[in-house]
């Protein structure tokens, strides 16, 4: 029997992935790839809404995708490349973006969250009709399943929709997906704002934890995080959200359930329990941040293992679009 099919993407709008975007979905996206046939992508055209000059997006993109390979994707066992190498996502967003309705699009919270930071008429048309082009992503390739933190859960919603409209409007064309999200990772939170979730655009730089940071920076960033009054070492998101973040990242890190790490750190106060949970945050990444380097030595190498990924992802896409087309009423072209 066939897998079934999982896709998922990643911005490359910083020079590192943070903890957040480790934990909450690049991990599964690597536990994923044996059970499913999997396809991951680093979303370039997405970063477009940011504005960054091409040097920056190249440089990103490019790390991005290292840092995707040396977390543990397999360009053998899953099709790992780059957005705008398959022309197929664009083509795909305009036809859905005249399926959505305004108000709908308007309602997403996170391009009112985003359009309210950058001001009124700074917020470009790109971040209003980033979902769609988010939806284009994951039908183009009839995903079943989507890997993803709690943040993009209205996304989906609103690929759900666009789905089902279009298989009533035009006869059934795409998968309906669904949802994959790890409650006890789904949102890693700022370390000087616990109750904010971890962000590559929003967070401070004393509030993320990347991926390819020193260690130094790493530990002392765990040990300033902002903690809550007492000194008790237990969860509870309403009273010590700063706690709770911390447990919940020791936990996903080290396999230990919580109950189990509250009862070692009991009476011991807060230092020994950041202490350790630098540590293992540094074991983490120090690894990645190694193969990265190793990987961004050899650009040809990595262009290699991108091109793989695009040839297997655009034979997918072709034929979801060759198929939208025609359901659509596009005349064939001749020849
Ligand atoms: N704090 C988080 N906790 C759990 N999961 C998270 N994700 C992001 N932040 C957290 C998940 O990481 C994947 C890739 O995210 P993205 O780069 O596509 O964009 P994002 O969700 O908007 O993440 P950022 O860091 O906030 O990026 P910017 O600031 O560029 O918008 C997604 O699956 C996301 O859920």
């Amino acid at each position: 029997m066939a897998r079934p099919r999982v896709l998922s993407g990643i911005q490359p709008t910083a020079d590192s992935f943070h903890l957040g975007n480790y934990l909450g979905a690049v991990r599964q996206w690597i536990a994923l790839q044996d059970s499913h046939d999997a396809f991951y992508m680093v979303v370039d055209l997405h970063a477009l809404t940011v504005h960054p000059s091409a040097p920056e997006l190249r440089r990103r993109s490019r790390v991005a995708a290292a840092q995707l390979f040396a977390c543990g994707l397999d360009p053998e066992r899953s099709s790992v490349f780059v957005q705008s190498h398959v022309r197929e996502h664009s083509e795909l967003a305009w036809i859905l973006i005249c399926q959505t309705g305004m108000g709908e699009a308007g309602r997403m919270t996170q391009f009112k969250d985003k359009s309210a930071k950058a001001g009124e008429n700074a917020a470009g048309v790109g971040l209003f009709t980033y979902p769609i082009l988010q939806a284009a992503d994951i039908l183009l390739y009839q995903a079943d399943q989507v890997p993803v933190g709690a943040d993009q859960k209205q996304h989906l919603e609103l690929t759900r929709d666009l789905a089902q409209r279009f298989n009533t409007r035009y006869g059934p064309t795409f998968t309906v997906p669904s949802a994959f999200i790890l409650k006890e990772v789904e949102k890693i939170t700022d370390l000087q704002d616990p109750t904010a979730k971890m962000s590559k655009s929003s967070s401070s730089p004393q509030g993320i934890l990347d991926v390819l940071e020193q260690p130094g920076p790493l530990r002392k960033k765990v040990m300033r995080a902002v903690t809550d009054t007492g000194s008790e070492v237990v969860a509870d998101e309403e009273n010590k959200p700063g706690i709770t973040n911390l447990l919940r990242i020791q936990s996903a890190i080290t396999g230990t359930p919580i109950p189990e790490l509250e009862a070692r750190y009991a009476g011991q106060g807060y230092g020994t329990f950041k202490k350790e949970v630098a540590e293992a945050i540094v074991e983490l990444f120090e690894p990645i941040r190694e193969r990265t380097e190793k990987l961004l030595g050899d650009e040809a190498e990595l262009d290699r293992m991108l091109a793989i990924g695009a040839a297997k992802a655009r034979a997918v896409a072709a034929e979801t679009m060759e198929k939208v087309r025609a359901n659509v009423g596009f005349l064939p072209t001749a020849g």
